[in-house]
């Protein structure tokens, strides 16, 4: 594949198509493009200068941020005045001068922005003016400053006191028939302080509603992990991810989104370890990089290769290629006695018998057939992991988001456990997060599904008895919303609206509420598509001093090795008018609750008070105050990395599921939406993915270039995507671009939040309940018909859309 025609406006054609085939025009999520669409094959190395320059460009872009801002490189240190990177999850190290990423960069700078949304802002344009903004221009008008109420009889966003706006909550909340009508929503950007202050708050309420962006991100990893050895989290940390022997890295982009990960794979690589990539695509980060923080490499271009094997199978193939290592395994242990462990079999685990007859019983063409990949190659991955001593499995989002999810991660603990690579160094299973504090939310109580437990020891330390039905979580909220049945709606961070699936569903149902409260720090489609009556309550990010009666306060957070830690914010607020998280938690729930015996005003002078709470109430946080001072903070024991496990047997357990059929019918293709590298979930910077070689372009599905010719479909023409959902309706995308990708036959891609429009809301896991985000049924047809075969276009509009 070379260099590719270029012409006009990629976006503007989906566009035209759609107005044209009488579908509702949304706006574009990201910029209007700078220029005409490109694909062209990336080539150099991930990370390295090409990041550094991408980072230059982005904050001269910015303008009023200054590069080399010292607060950017306070991000991360071990001194604990600096701020945790509001980025990813991955975990910090202390032996890095510089550690930081090209992502982490462009996430703090666009939350330091000079740029403000204020009231004079909100008063020249009206709501429904708004709504045809693109999301990446609503949010690039800056920080929020001050809290704003909408105003039905103007259609504008108004000013309102701190204290209206909680009263306007509280009174809503009283005025319920019963708690469940409202829905807590969280993503996962709140400190450990905020979300027990917020999950408290809802129980106080009375309701475990508690729908949060884990459900459409890892809550089938926690399910799997749980139930197979008794922890919802990774079972290794940093140190084990240096003494590796071999490293499997399954649906992870991680040179965009987990950039952090490529220091550990490229020293893995320089002392031989291997490393083993599984994606039907080869993204960059399984190719190789150049190490940020090399100083050395960074000078001379040295990059280091990312891996030593790419698996490619088809979409939701990872459970057959999973049970492929398992048999070859298990054959060669006929043999050889060193290909499994028996003694950690015998000692820890369960149900292995009954495992190894189901293994037997899988056919290699069964497993060849499901997975797409060619036998010789799972030999190969086989062979790698069978010759090491220490294996790491992490997987992300390629992996969490399919029907069968839960039942794949099990099959990925069964792998691990054939050779006992738990509870020993150098070993284990890494989910890896998405959100910096996702891991840390559940942890500190935000969940639509409690443990007894847990709610024993709240109800005891805090005195009131919680909810014990289990509440709604994503997608339940969102029927219960359709369905008329809640009347109040709070979302603390994220963009709930947007990065839901089934867009028009999500809107409609959203509009159906009384009441829609968010906390946020910018300006985005959930404040636009709005309940009744709707709140923006804007708060202090995590880069901002945070001053209480108390003095200086600093939030904890908890990385993906389970390491929680402090995070102080250090530059002056955005405005004089901002509250923290937990200020503004405090205010609602005072207000909801007046007669609360919960000393909330008290709890927000000062956050030591929090954590001693806290550290009554959660496992493992004993004695939280000092500990989360020392260097680095501390780490939450995860019993299974001790191999104690904590399942009904006592044992690690081996799952025995069939293999789903995932091969798409005939004609059929399955679609997979996924995040492009200038982007953060909702937040799109620009319209280009550097490591794939696109420019200037989003509404885009990537196609195996077979798949394009059988459909007679060129480089860049416009397309019809329909979506087949699992309840028989169909939902249909007019006008996206095909663009040719080394992609394997039957595997479509393209980005969210643009194609969340095609996601049924019945099209949710039966084993996770997570929305089937890399899963959906769809066919793929030339647009006929209206703006016909690739040509240049006329560019409609400058600066806005509308
Ligand atoms: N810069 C940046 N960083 C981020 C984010 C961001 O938006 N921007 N988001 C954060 C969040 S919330 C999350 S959850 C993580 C997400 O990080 P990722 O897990 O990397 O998420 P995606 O971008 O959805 O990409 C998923 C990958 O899965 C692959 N894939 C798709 N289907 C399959 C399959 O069936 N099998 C296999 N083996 N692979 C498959 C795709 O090819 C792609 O490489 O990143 C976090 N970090
Ligand atoms: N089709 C499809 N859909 C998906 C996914 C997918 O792969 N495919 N991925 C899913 C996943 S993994 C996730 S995690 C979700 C993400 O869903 P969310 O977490 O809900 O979305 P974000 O885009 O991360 O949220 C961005 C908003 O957060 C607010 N914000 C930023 N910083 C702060 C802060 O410090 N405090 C507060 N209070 N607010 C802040 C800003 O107002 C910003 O507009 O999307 C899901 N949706
Ligand atoms: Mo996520």
């Amino acid at each position: 594949m070379g260099d590719r025609e270029l012409f006009e406006g990629g976006d503007d054609i989906a566009r035209q198509e759609r107005a044209a085939a009488g579908q509702p025009l949304e706006p574009r999520v990201g910029p209007v493009p700078k220029g005409p669409p490109r694909s062209k094959p990336y080539t150099h190395p991930a990370a390295g200068w090409g990041a550094a320059k991408a980072v230059t460009e982005f904050l001269v872009d910015e303008r009023e941020v200054v590069v080399g801002s010292l607060e950017m490189f306070k991000m991360n240190q071990e001194d604990s005045d600096g701020f945790d990177c509001p980025g990813c999850a991955w975990p910090d190290t202390k032996d890095l001068a510089l550690d930081l990423c090209e992502n982490g960069i462009k996430h703090t700078a666009w939350e330091m922005t000079g740029k403000r949304t204020t009231r004079e802002f909100f008063a020249r344009h009206t709501v429904t003016e708004l709504s045809e903004w693109n999301d990446h221009d609503l949010e690039a008008e800056g920080r929020l400053t001050e809290p704003m109420v909408y105003d039905p009889d103007t259609d504008h966003y108004v000013p309102i006191g701190w204290q209206d706006a909680f009263n306007l909550f509280g009174d809503a909340v009283r005025a319920l028939e019963n708690p469940d009508q409202a829905s807590y929503y969280t993503s996962g950007r709140l400190g450990n302080e905020s979300s027990f202050l917020y999950s408290l708050m809802a129980r106080e309420l009375g309701t475990n509603n508690q729908p949060d962006c884990a459900n459409m991100c890892t809550e089938a990893g926690s399910r799997a992990m749980r139930a197979a050895l008794g922890t919802g989290k990774a079972t290794v940390d940093l140190k084990d991810w240096e003494s590796a022997d071999a490293v499997f890295v399954m649906g992870i982009n991680a040179a965009s989104n987990a950039p952090r990960m490529l220091t550990p794979l490229a020293q893995l690589y320089r002392a031989g370890k291997k490393l083993v990539h599984i994606n039907p695509q080869i993204e960059a980060g399984a190719t190789r990089t150049i190490i940020p923080h090399d100083i050395l490499a960074m000078a001379t271009f040295r990059a280091t290769p990312t891996s030593n094997l790419n698996i490619r199978p088809r979409s939701a193939g990872n459970m057959a290629l999973m049970r492929g290592v398992a048999k070859a395994t298990l054959e060669w242990a006929e043999t050889d006695e060193h290909a499994v462990d028996r003694q950690f079999l015998e000692r820890f685990t369960s149900g292995f018998e009954e495992y190894r007859r189901l293994v037997a019983a899988t056919s290699w063409d069964e497993i060849v057939h499901q997975s797409g990949v060619p036998k010789k190659d799972i030999l190969e991955a086989a062979a790698i992991y069978r010759d090491a001593d220490r294996s790491i499995i992490t997987w992300g989002l390629g992996v969490n988001q399919h029907e069968h999810s839960v039942d794949t991660i099990r099959e990925i603990i069964n792998v691990l456990l054939l050779r006992g690579n738990i509870g020993r160094e150098g070993a284990g299973a890494a989910p890896n997060r998405g959100h910096s504090n996702v891991q840390g939310n559940r942890t500190c109580g935000v969940t639509n599904a409690p443990e007894r437990e847990f709610l024993d020891r709240l109800a005891e330390v805090c005195g009131f008895d919680p909810p014990r039905e289990k509440g709604l979580d994503v997608v339940g909220t969102l029927e219960a919303m359709a369905r008329g049945d809640i009347k109040v709606f709070v979302g603390m961070s994220g963009n709930f609206a947007l990065a839901s699936p089934d867009t028009a569903f999500a809107y409609a149902a959203l509009r159906k509420v009384d009441l829609t409260v968010y906390v946020s720090t910018k300006l985005n489609r959930s404040h636009i598509v709005h309940g009744r009556r709707a709140l923006i309550l804007p708060c202090l990010g995590r880069t901002e001093r945070d001053v209480q009666a108390g003095g200086p306060q600093r939030i904890s957070v908890e990385d993906g090795d389970s390491m929680v830690h402090l995070s102080q914010g250090n530059r002056p607020p955005a405005s004089p008018h901002l509250l923290s998280e937990p200020a503004i938690i405090a205010g609602l729930a005072r207000a909801a609750l007046p007669g609360s015996g919960t000393p909330w005003e008290w709890y927000v002078e000062d956050y030591d008070r929090i954590r001693d709470t806290m550290a009554k109430v959660l496992y493992g946080f004993e004695d939280f105050n000092r500990r989360v001072r020392q260097p680095m903070g501390f780490r939450i024991e995860q019993p299974a990395r001790e191999r104690v496990f904590l399942t009904p047997s006592g044992r690690a357990e081996f799952s025995h599921a069939p293999l789903p059929d995932v091969v798409p019918r005939a004609g059929r293709l399955v679609l997979g939406t996924m995040r492009s590298h200038d982007q953060w979930n909702t937040t799109v910077y620009t319209d280009n993915d550097r490591y794939r070689g696109i420019r200037n372009l989003r509404t885009l599905v990537f196609m195996n270039s077979d798949d394009m010719s059988e459909r007679g479909l060129e480089e860049f023409q416009p397309t019809v995507i329909t979506a087949h959902a699992k309840d028989g309706t169909e939902r249909t995308l007019d006008g996206f671009l095909a663009v040719r990708h080394d992609l394997p036959r039957g595997v479509a891609a393209g980005y969210m939040p643009e194609l969340n429009q095609l996601i049924s809301i019945s099209d949710y896991s039966a084993q996770s309940d997570q929305p089937l985000m890399k899963q959906l049924d769809v066919t793929i047809e030339a647009s006929i018909g209206r703006t016909g075969a690739p040509g240049p276009v006329e560019r409609t509009g400058a600066g806005r859309d509308g």
